[in-house]
């Protein structure tokens, strides 16, 4: 947004307002496999995304029947952190699992 302000000298003042930075949003985004568990990634959207047992049940069968499905909308860091949860978890586990992030 700008404005101008024709001044009594006949300078012209060009005002412009600091930009207000929203942080960008992020789709976490968790893709079907043939292998994990249909417990174990409802497991994970409960203690990653915090999703109460019906939500992730949802969201597992989604992704499950669609090839993929998004877990939730986060700010970038947080985003990441997720992703990286969602496949430290995985590995543990023996299970290869994928999460990945979309911008919004
Ligand atoms: N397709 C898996 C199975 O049949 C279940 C599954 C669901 C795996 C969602 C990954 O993101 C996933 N065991």
């Amino acid at each position: 947004m700008s404005a101008e302000h024709q001044r009594p000298e006949g300078e012209i003042l060009d005002e412009t307002r600091p930009t207000v930075r929203h942080p960008d949003l992020y789709k976490v985004v968790l893709l079907n496999d043939d292998y994990t568990t249909m417990d174990f990634v409802v497991e994970v959207l409960e203690t990653v995304f915090l999703k109460r047992p019906a939500e992730a049940h949802r969201i597992m069968m989604l992704v499950h029947t669609q090839g993929r499905g998004i877990c939730g909308v986060y700010p970038y860091e947080i985003a990441e952190t997720k992703v990286a949860s969602v496949h430290a978890l995985a590995r543990q586990h023996g299970f290869p699992l994928q999460a990945t992030l979309e911008a919004e």
